[in-house]
């Protein structure tokens, strides 16, 4: 008598929605618990690659409500699929970043992250999957544009019979010829961490009084803050806020804006301030940096990390480069030109940094959406960036708040605001963005008050590795006083269409530093409104978030 193949063909028919956006597929988690959703994409991703068989896949997610549930699917699904080994994130759980490691820790063929990154979780909110390759990063458009091709036409998937696999264990297991193995989903990042920072110094920081408050918002990064800041730095403990990972993230949005974390800006700014306010998200790849009566805008801290990342051992030679999506500021410009690096401006989304950091042409890289990052993965980094902030604290023996001004004094300050119109109606935000790609070779020369038009587009990127092209990237206004304003909608929201408007105003007067933000960009911001018709197609009169 010969034993069942456990391996099973199973009948399906397209989903019609399965194109990954900025950072992989993200949908109510409604959508992903129908019957096949998540399998029909598991097996598109599996389609367009090649020569994984006997390889090894990195599996892990931020831990958020059906984490479990399709780990297990997926976990049946590329064992199917012949995968030699499966290494997995004990619980299911690795935050982005250190999904990254592992994948170039083990060598991997590459691996499925599951989250939404800072959007909420739970039955009612958001999931997402998405697919990294070998260099540990998201994989780029011509994957998935591969992967939404098969998702059209798929007929069958295939998986395994059989009980699911114990993924809260340490150690191995097998499912037909494939290993599993469930690792510590810190160990890995935690040894990268301090093969790049001076923990040394940054525990004799602790030592001498330094205070601190992380919030980890019930969210992925708990365990890893808990494990490096007060386990091998030394920070007192209470130090990680809401270090527990909850599936709903504790019925919280785990964005750390400062919409969202505004509890710990006015922490930052009270006379209670620690020295140092800083929280992650739902994946672990954004970082929020608050000194004591000091924000940091994401754009800032990329600027002031590339002029001080020298401090850090890891980069004690130097950074090669730095890149930046085109709508984060370019307070980071000023710091390349002087440093005399390459300097690249690349469409929003970690997944255009990749080449630039595999080829070596970058070792900083950064978004205004509160990410940061270098070579040391293919992934932004929120922990990262905070022990970054520490090195540099430590090594300068100045505030944050100092650090700023200084680097404000030196390089000038770029005032900057993204304003958000979130889940507004799709057909009135392509409207506004075909208005504004209407007017585009008209406005040049047009001059609005004191705000004069030089240059008009939308944006377009030529990968110089690749040779890939991308298009409509985003619409830019660039005046002839260096201002911006930049349109674009959003690529990971789950309802609805969500407007970007991002605007920068660039003042070298020191005695004009210490304006309130939106009022510094108060001419710009009414402009962007009289340029799109914000009001008219959206049917806002504000924004629902403004970082
Ligand atoms: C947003 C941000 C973008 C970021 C992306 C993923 O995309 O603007 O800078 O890379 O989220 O971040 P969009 O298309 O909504 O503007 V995360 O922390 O969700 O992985
Ligand atoms: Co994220």
């Amino acid at each position: 008598m010969t034993a069942p193949l456990p391996i099973k063909t199973v009948a399906t028919k397209p989903f019609a929605d399965q194109r990954p956006g900025t950072s992989g597929l993200r949908k109510k988690t409604k959508v992903f618990q129908q019957p096949h959703y998540l399998a029909n994409f598991v097996q598109s991703i599996f389609a367009s690659l090649e020569g994984f068989e006997g390889k090894a896949l990195v599996l892990g997610g931020d831990g958020r409500f059906f984490n479990r549930e399709a780990i297990q699917i997926i976990l049946k699904m590329a064992a199917a699929a012949g995968f030699g080994e499966i290494i997995v994130g004990r619980g299911g759980i690795l935050s982005t970043p250190a999904a990254s490691a592992v994948i170039r820790h083990e060598q991997a063929f590459g691996g499925i992250v599951l989250s939404a990154s800072h959007n909420p979780g739970g039955p009612d909110a958001d999931f997402g999957i998405k697919y990294n390759i070998s260099n540990g990063g998201p994989a780029p458009e011509k994957i998935t544009e591969a992967i939404f091709a098969h998702s059209k036409v798929i007929e069958s998937y295939r998986t395994l019979e059989g009980p699911d696999v114990n993924i809260d264990e340490i150690g191995h297991s097998w499912l037909v010829g494939t290993k599993v193995r469930v690792i510590d989903p810190v160990a890995i990042y935690r040894d990268l961490m301090a093969s790049l920072f001076d923990f040394d110094a940054i525990k004799k920081l602790f030592a001498s009084g330094f205070s601190m408050k992380f919030d980890a918002m019930s969210a992925v990064t708990g365990p890893y803050a808990k494990a490096i800041l007060e386990g091998d730095l030394g920070a007192a403990p209470g130090t990680v806020l809401n270090g527990e990972p909850l599936p709903d993230f504790g019925h919280h949005h785990p964005d750390p804006n400062l919409v969202h974390a505004k509890h710990l800006y006015d922490l930052a700014m009270s006379d209670a301030a620690p020295d140092m306010c800083a929280a992650s998200d739902g994946d672990g790849d954004r970082n929020l940096v608050i000194g004591r009566g000091q924000f940091v805008t994401p754009s800032d801290s990329l600027a002031i990390i590339a002029a001080n990342a020298h401090l850090a051992p890891g980069y004690r030679q130097g950074i090669a480069g730095v890149a930046r999506s085109m709508p984060t500021s370019r307070a980071a410009d000023r710091v390349a030109a002087k440093l005399g690096v390459g300097m690249y401006e690349t469409p929003t989304g970690w997944k255009f940094f990749g080449n630039l950091l595999d080829a070596g042409k970058v070792t900083v890289c950064g978004e205004e959406s509160a990410g940061a990052g270098s070579n040391h993965v293919r992934e932004k980094d929120g922990l990262w960036a905070i022990l970054m902030w520490l090195n540099i604290l430590a090594a300068r023996q100045q505030s944050v708040k100092e650090i700023v001004r200084a680097h404000w004094a030196e390089f000038g300050r770029h005032y900057y605001s993204r304003h958000d119109y979130e889940e507004v109606a799709t057909e009135g935000a392509n409207a506004l963005v075909a208005g504004l790609r209407a007017k585009l070779t008209s406005l040049p020369g047009q001059s609005f008050g004191a705000l004069k038009v030089e240059a008009a587009d939308d944006f377009a990127y030529h990968d110089p590795i690749d040779g890939s092209m991308s298009k409509q990237q985003g619409v830019r206004v660039l005046f002839a006083d260096g201002s911006r304003i930049v349109y674009r909608l959003s690529g990971t929201g789950t309802s609805g269409a969500t407007l970007r408007v991002y605007i920068e105003r660039f003042e070298p007067d020191p005695a004009r530093h210490d304006l309130e933000t939106q009022a510094a960009l108060a001419d710009l911001i009414a402009l962007a409104e009289q340029l799109a018709g914000i009001k008219q197609h959206t049917g806002r009169d504000k924004p629902s978030v403004i970082t």
